[in-house]
């Protein structure tokens, strides 16, 4: 499934080259790191997610203003917003939408294979891109990687097994997302963030475990193991109280 995303991709791009012009105007990131990093409780990014690959359609109607504003409310520390189309069926337009309905750190959440998502990415107001390991030709993630942090745009490196984390470790990244689900089967295991995070020098690098958070027990399991944030998609989406939910 990865592979059938990231050619789909990859026509996108080609289009988007022809037609996106960055505006180059640009606001100050705000740090994801720095926020986050310097806070004791479990801190939570949670996700604009109409649909999935894996589960289909999620909360088809939401409103991703809305939606992020209960998110901010209910004490998420960041949102992340998931803008493919095809799959996922989000849109650049939800992002903005977010950008001005909160104040929190917003994650632009994409395959990624090319500066110009980058651009738009921080033109839309992201404060924070994807880099997912399995995607990315490793020149091509040390080049995003670098083009991104050239924007003054932190940088969430995906991993998901000790492979991808040495590559992520080698490009200096200082925010590592373990995803507990694997891209490629959608098999999901809490494990993974587990055993990787012992890899970790947890002082120095914010891990944030990705994938598959349903009930407190499972937020506490990773945060035992030392995870700084979790990211939280189908659950929040689902969730028919947000509020009780983020803070259970
Ligand atoms: C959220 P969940 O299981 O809470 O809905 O997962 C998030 O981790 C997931 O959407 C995700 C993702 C990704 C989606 C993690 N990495 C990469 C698309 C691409």
């Amino acid at each position: 499934f990865l592979a059938r995303i990231l050619e789909e991709k990859r026509t996108e791009i080609k289009t988007l080259k022809q037609t996106y012009r960055s505006t180059a105007v640009q606001r100050k990131p705000i740090s994801l790191y720095g926020r986050f990093q310097e806070q004791k409780q479990l801190q939570i990014i949670a996700e604009i997610k109409r649909a999935s690959p894996s589960k289909g359609m999620i909360n088809p109607d939401v409103i991703p203003a809305e939606q992020a504003e209960i998110y901010e409310t209910a004490g998420a520390g960041a949102i992340s917003v998931l803008t493919d189309t095809p799959f996922f069926k989000g849109t650049m337009d939800d992002l903005a939408a977010v950008r001005e309905a909160v104040e929190l750190p917003i994650l632009n959440k994409d395959f990624i294979l090319d500066e110009i998502q980058i651009d738009r990415a921080a033109d839309y107001g992201a404060d924070v891109i994807l880099l997912i390991v399995a995607a990315l030709e490793k020149e091509r993630l040390q080049a995003l990687y670098q083009y991104a942090k050239s924007k003054e745009l932190d940088v969430l490196v995906e991993v998901h097994d000790e492979e991808e984390l040495a590559q992520a470790q080698e490009l200096g990244a200082n925010i590592i997302g373990i995803n507990n689900r694997n891209l490629k089967t959608f098999e999901v295991d809490l494990g993974v963030t587990e055993r990787l995070i012992e890899k970790i020098d947890t002082s120095a690098t914010l891990v944030i475990s990705e994938s598959g958070m349903a009930v407190p027990e499972d937020a506490a399991r990773v945060a035992k193991a030392g995870a700084k944030g979790i990211l939280v998609g189908e659950t929040l989406m689902r969730a028919s109280e947000v509020s009780s939910v983020l803070k259970s």
